[in-house]
């Protein structure tokens, strides 16, 4: 679980319920987030276009009933699938995430796209560059060398590679935003250098 809180991962206790719920209360008080007022609630700005198609995709994902909001339910829902989800229900959502097209695989270029925007989105140098990524992810875990990525191959592959699993991990490490709906309105970029620290 990397650089997880672990009282936060845990359980969620009927405080942090309620705290999600003034924070969500707060920014959205109509109850239904659109995508505009997500990025403003992640704190997300300045995206660059791949990140941006990222944010829209998680949010898409998010938004469980596809009406085009994300309603407290599914905003519950959406964390605690995150926070406290088994690593499989997660890696089955992350999949969903980064299979920008639905057809079911993973091309090439939509882990790219996805490694770019996630960089971009969490600011942090890595020693291999995006295209180095992309290309060792498939060296391992292309079981069967046709440039897409399966469900199987996916789930298998990255649960057998502690490396893969973290990195992805951390892709969605939402620590920040949990910090700030329990500090209310702390800095998340102070609490993402923390994190990097900590790594
Ligand atoms: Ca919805
Ligand atoms: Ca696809
Ligand atoms: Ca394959």
């Amino acid at each position: 679980m990397g650089n997880m809180d672990g009282k936060t991962v845990e359980e969620l206790s009927t405080t942090e319920c309620h705290q999600w719920y003034k924070k969500f209360m707060t920014e959205c008080p109509s109850g239904q987030l659109t995508l505009y007022e997500f990025k403003q609630f992640f704190g997300l700005k300045n995206l660059s276009p791949a990140a941006n198609k990222y944010v829209e995709q998680m949010f898409e994902t998010f938004d469980f009933n596809k009406d085009g909001y994300i309603d407290f339910m599914e905003y519950v829902a959406a964390l605690s699938l995150v926070l406290k989800g088994k690593v499989d229900q997660k890696l089955r959502w992350y999949f969903k995430l980064y299979d920008v097209d639905g057809n079911g695989c993973i091309d090439r270029a939509e882990l790219l796209n996805i490694i770019k925007a996630i960089r971009s989105i969490n600011r942090c140098n890595e020693k291999m560059t995006a295209e180095e990524f992309t290309d060792m992810v498939f060296d391992k875990i292309d079981i069967n060398g046709d440039g897409e990525l399966s469900l199987e191959e996916f789930m298998e592959g990255v649960q057998k590679d502690e490396m893969l699993l973290d990195i992805l991990t951390r892709s969605l490490d939402l620590t920040h935003i949990v910090r700030l709906i329990q500090n209310d309105g702390k800095n998340p970029h102070e609490a993402g250098q923390e994190a990097q620290e900590a790594q």
